[in-house]
């Protein structure tokens, strides 16, 4: 009876708030009203969760001000009423008003509490639906030691690298840079939980090391450094087949980086610097490249156990080699972003695509409940 109603998470304690405002405000753009309720709420942030109000439509990152939730006096939070999980606002000095249950969520967080798997948990224990990655792939896709164990594991080849602890940098740095000298510059240093790009540098020799270290540290404790991979970057689009059926997955897209711009695929490359980097899909290589690029980025979000959708980014080596750099269980998702670029590309449109994954949640198999 009625629409099915779906409430948009976003904004929250992370670096990336405003790249999730953006998003929500995409989301929430092509979702079918005739066919579901919109529920927006908002995390400001300092945490507080509050019914989103006003014009969202306009929210980009090209204007002066970034898009922010407004802490307000409508606070949301999720309560058991009657043995069911509802939303309830409160409003000083008003009676708390229950906004009845939520049918699923779309969860558009980024980065600790959000991205990690924690919001997924926290989903998980009020019994409601939600669409993407569960706990456990989401923290796998988080964190790019683990994420690399799981794809060694499946068979995925993974270029040279090595995971350092804040206990291996602070009790035998001299161990950490022999390591890495093993490796062979250049190096990528990275957080090995963050979101987007930061904190992360390219190191070309051991005298700049330790700087990329400690800048690596501000955002984790818990670093990779990878060898520097020579390739092209090519990237998949995963969406969860429905039912029993396997990952359906996009024509493969490549990304070009305006030379001369950026060291490597940054934050500001990403999202702010429109046409900084261009996706082209299909991307130009050989049909049976195209096909092992699908195949293996079908590999990899079985071996997370992702759901709903990931991207997987490869590199293309000179060789003919494809080395798998990363999968992102939550990938950019603004009308423009790679993932649903790839889509468009493959023949599925964003709004169809937020139709499916919102079908996928509905109808997802719940497990031991
Ligand atoms: F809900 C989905 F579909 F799983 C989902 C969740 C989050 C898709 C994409 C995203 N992405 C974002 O929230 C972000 C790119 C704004 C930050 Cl991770």
């Amino acid at each position: 009876t009625g629409r099915p109603r779906v409430a948009v998470l976003f904004g929250g304690r992370s670096s990336e708030h405003a790249v999730s405002c953006v998003t929500a405000a995409g989301v929430m753009g092509a979702i079918d009203k005739n066919k579901y309720e919109v529920i927006p709420i908002g995390i400001a942030k300092s945490g507080q969760w509050v019914l989103a109000s006003g014009d969202t439509s306009q929210w980009s990152l090209s204007s002066a001000a970034l898009p922010e939730v407004a802490p307000s006096g409508k606070t949301v939070t999720l309560a058991e009423v009657g043995g069911e999980h509802q939303l309830i606002v409160t409003e000083p000095n008003a009676v708390p008003q229950e906004l009845g249950s939520v049918d699923v969520v779309f969860p558009l967080l980024h980065g600790p509490w959000g991205e990690d798997g924690t919001i997924q948990g926290l989903l998980e224990l009020s019994d409601t639906r939600y669409v993407g990655a569960g706990v456990l792939a989401s923290a796998v896709g988080m964190d790019k030691h683990f994420m690399k164990v799981v794809f060694e594991s499946a068979g995925l080849s993974v270029g040279p690298y090595i995971a350092v602890t804040d206990r291996q940098w602070l009790t035998d740095a001299e161990a950490v840079r022999k390591r890495v000298d093993k490796l062979g510059f250049p190096v990528f240093v990275k957080p090995a939980r963050a979101g987007s790009s930061m904190g992360i540098s390219k190191v070309d020799s051991l005298e700049g090391l330790d700087a990329a270290i400690e800048e690596a540290r501000r955002q984790d404790l818990k670093l990779v450094i990878e060898a520097g991979i020579v390739g092209r970057e090519i990237e998949c689009a995963v969406l969860q087949g429905r039912g029993t059926e396997a990952p359906r997955t996009s024509m493969p897209g490549e990304i070009a980086v305006a030379a001369g711009e950026h060291q490597f695929y940054d934050f500001a490359a990403k999202y702010v610097e429109d046409g900084a980097a261009a996706l082209s899909c299909p991307a130009d290589m050989p049909e049976e490249a195209i096909s092992r690029v699908r195949e293996l980025a079908a590999v990899a979000f079985d071996a997370v156990g992702a759901e709903g959708l990931s991207r997987v980014d490869f590199f293309y080596t000179t060789a003919g080699e494809l080395v798998i750099n990363e999968i992102n269980t939550m990938p950019g998702f603004t009308p423009k972003s790679m993932y649903p670029q790839m889509w468009a590309a493959s023949g599925l449109a964003y709004g169809e695509l937020i139709d499916e994954l919102i079908h996928l949640a509905l109808t997802r198999k719940t497990g031991l409940r």
